[in-house]
């Protein structure tokens, strides 16, 4: 009789385990799912990190390669440019009007261990010109009116300055011993405005 009245209490348990045990699982599904849900929302931000994480490193590895670029081009620019010409003066003799233009070239070298920049050039008459030819590229030619130019010559380079003078500019008036000159202003610190002189006796 104990036995029969116990063991119905503990039928009575089981049959309560069960049900618990089943809402234990349904809980377990239910919490599984929403930790899968979690887990799914949780890696988009991590897959969005790692994506902003590699486009930054990609940026600074950019940067540092820039500037190791620009280093290297920037080497010659840290040196001083030093102007070496190999003459400043050509006297043309004697030259007629009838017989037009002469032209003279001077040879600009840079000694230095920086890039030689021209900044501009002009010549002391309208009469004369020059123009400024630096491996390939050659300058237009550059009369009385000051004119800017950005032209480099690199170290150990030579800049060819072709100077045009026109006996007949200034017809008879221009007549006789003359002597014209052409500038440069350059970034040599002892050399900021180069000098080169022609001359000529003017006939008919
Ligand atoms: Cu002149």
């Amino acid at each position: 009789m104990i036995e029969e009245i116990n063991n119905h209490p503990t039928e009575e348990t089981d049959h309560h385990l069960t049900k618990r045990e089943r809402r234990r699982q349904r809980q377990q599904q239910q919490e599984e799912k929403k930790s899968a849900i979690m887990r799914r929302k949780r890696n988009k931000p991590i897959i969005g990190l790692s994506l902003a994480a590699l486009i930054i490193i990609g940026g600074i590895a950019w940067l540092i390669i820039a500037g190791l670029k620009s280093q290297n081009t920037d080497v010659s620019n840290s040196g001083t440019p030093k102007v070496k010409i190999n003459q400043t003066e050509y006297d043309f003799g004697d030259i007629s009007m009838a017989n037009g233009k002469v032209n003279y070239t001077f040879e600009i070298k840079n000694e230095g261990d920086g890039d030689l920049i021209i900044d501009s050039i002009w010549t002391s008459c309208h009469c004369t010109t020059a123009r400024l030819q630096i491996g390939k590229k050659k300058s237009p030619e550059f009369g009385m009116d000051k004119l800017s130019t950005d032209q480099k010559i690199a170290p150990g380079e030579t800049g060819v300055l072709e100077v045009i003078f026109n006996p007949a500019f200034h017809g008879h008036a221009g007549m006789g011993a003359i002597t014209r000159a052409v500038y440069l202003s350059s970034n040599d610190p002892n050399n900021k405005q180069i000098e080169v002189r022609v001359s000529a006796d003017v006939s008919s």
